[in-house]
């Protein structure tokens, strides 16, 4: 597993134009709004509090990067499915992340958050057929794995042996994300 020796925040976009150039590997974390995107960031990279979370949807609205050991970056992505915002901010939201989605070339692997609970849901479903669509790389993470039994554990790891159980509460899941990393570095 790679050590963190470093983690800190680099910059914030609304638009394209604000992205950092394309000379490092990116690796980004899509999904709907509360799914615990900013926490699993948190939690793989070993820092309390550098991706800000909250208990409110709709926290992140801006393309966030960060800086891993000098050498590559996480994307936190605002969370879709939040739709306390005007029509046209959501519609320039939307072209911010498709553009950063499609023509980033330095982008690795999109993480795929889902609740474990509820599993993906029609939007997210949309986001993969458009990551399929783009051949954009992703892999599946059903997150708060600590709210789910073991025995639905167990269900769902038969059931979706693609995806990555993951817990922001007690770590569960950090190696096989970083296992996802590595290879691509
Ligand atoms: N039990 C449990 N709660 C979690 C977990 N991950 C996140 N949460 C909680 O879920 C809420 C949302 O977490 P965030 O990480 O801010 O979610 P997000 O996807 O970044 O949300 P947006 O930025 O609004 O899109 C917070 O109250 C977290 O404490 C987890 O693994 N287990
Ligand atoms: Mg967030």
């Amino acid at each position: 597993m790679i050590e963190v020796l470093s983690a800190t925040y680099l910059s914030s976009a609304f638009l394209p134009e604000q992205f950092p150039p394309e000379n490092l590997p990116e690796f980004a974390f899509a999904g709907r709004s509360n799914v615990g995107k900013s926490s699993l960031m948190n939690m793989v990279l070993g820092r309390r509090n550098l991706v800000k979370t909250s208990k409110t949807p709709g926290k992140t609205t801006t393309i966030n990067f960060f800086l891993v050991n000098g050498t590559f970056r996480f994307v936190d992505l605002p969370g879709y499915g939040y739709a306390k915002r005007s029509k046209s901010a959501q519609e320039q939201w939307r072209r911010t992340i498709e553009d950063y989605l499609t023509r980033r070339s330095c982008l690795r692997l999109v993480f795929l958050l889902v609740d474990g609970r509820h599993g993906p849901q029609p939007s997210d479903e949309q986001m993969a057929d458009f990551l399929d669509y783009h051949r954009v790389s992703y892999r599946w993470i059903f997150t708060k794995s600590d709210k789910i039994s073991r025995n639905e554990q167990a269900l769902l790891r038969r059931r979706r042996p693609d995806a990555v159980l993951v817990s922001s509460v007690n770590g569960m899941g950090r190696e096989e994300v970083w296992s996802c990393i590595e290879p691509l570095l």
